[in-house]
């Protein structure tokens, strides 16, 4: 079975959102046209809470600036997707209705959460591994947002956790806090095993 995650692909994240990945919205249509192609569809979703520990406004920091969150170094975001605002919402035109499962983290505002899988420390893990399992996924396949964050932590936890993990790269736009960071992700994955396609 072939999964197909979708990586918080939400208003936030795009151009004009509170934490914007810049020409985000332009993996909208090219998921929707991948979507027929998997047995199933699951999403994450960025879902902090208002008092989030990675807001840099609650270290009285400005936005990029490092901190500390649950003992690690922590980058200081915007405050972002908090739980059931519109900036929370997936993004407009996405094929939402075509998720068979929607997987929330970040909820613990003591810590930070990227992975799909598991939050940052790995205290607790989201759900997804085993709701995978249960349907028999064995390939996974990675699209979203951010992919030097949130896409990256998620294939590396797919790829530690036994899937076949692919990427596709037309499908992904990353923030890009320091240029390269792109690149210097997809090849940290394709070095965990990660296809890029
Ligand atoms: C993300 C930074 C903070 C992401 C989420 O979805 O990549 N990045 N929260
Ligand atoms: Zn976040």
């Amino acid at each position: 079975m072939r999964a197909l995650i979708v990586v918080d692909v939400q208003n936030d994240f795009l151009p004009g959102g509170a934490l914007p990945v810049p020409r985000g919205h332009e993996v909208v249509e090219v998921i929707n046209a991948l979507i027929p192609g998997f047995d199933v569809v699951v999403a994450t979703q960025d879902w902090h809470p208002e008092d989030h520990g990675s807001f840099a406004v609650h270290h009285g920091r400005a936005p990029g600036e490092l901190g500390e969150l649950a003992g690690l170094p922590q980058i200081l975001w915007p405050t972002h997707c908090v739980q059931g605002s519109a900036g929370a919402q997936f993004a407009p035109g996405l094929r939402s209705e075509a998720f068979d499962a929607v997987f929330r983290k970040g909820q613990d505002a003591t810590v930070d959460s990227y992975s799909g899988f598991f939050d940052n420390a790995r205290r607790r893990d989201t759900g997804l591994d085993s709701w995978l399992r249960s349907r028999g996924v064995q390939e996974v396949t990675l699209v979203g947002l951010a992919t030097d964050y949130c896409v990256k932590f998620t294939a590396l936890d797919a790829s530690a956790l036994g899937y076949e993990v692919r990427l596709v790269r037309a499908a992904c736009r990353g923030v890009e806090l320091s240029a390269g960071d792109v690149e210097r992700a997809l090849g940290a994955l394709s070095e965990a095993g990660v296809r890029v396609v």
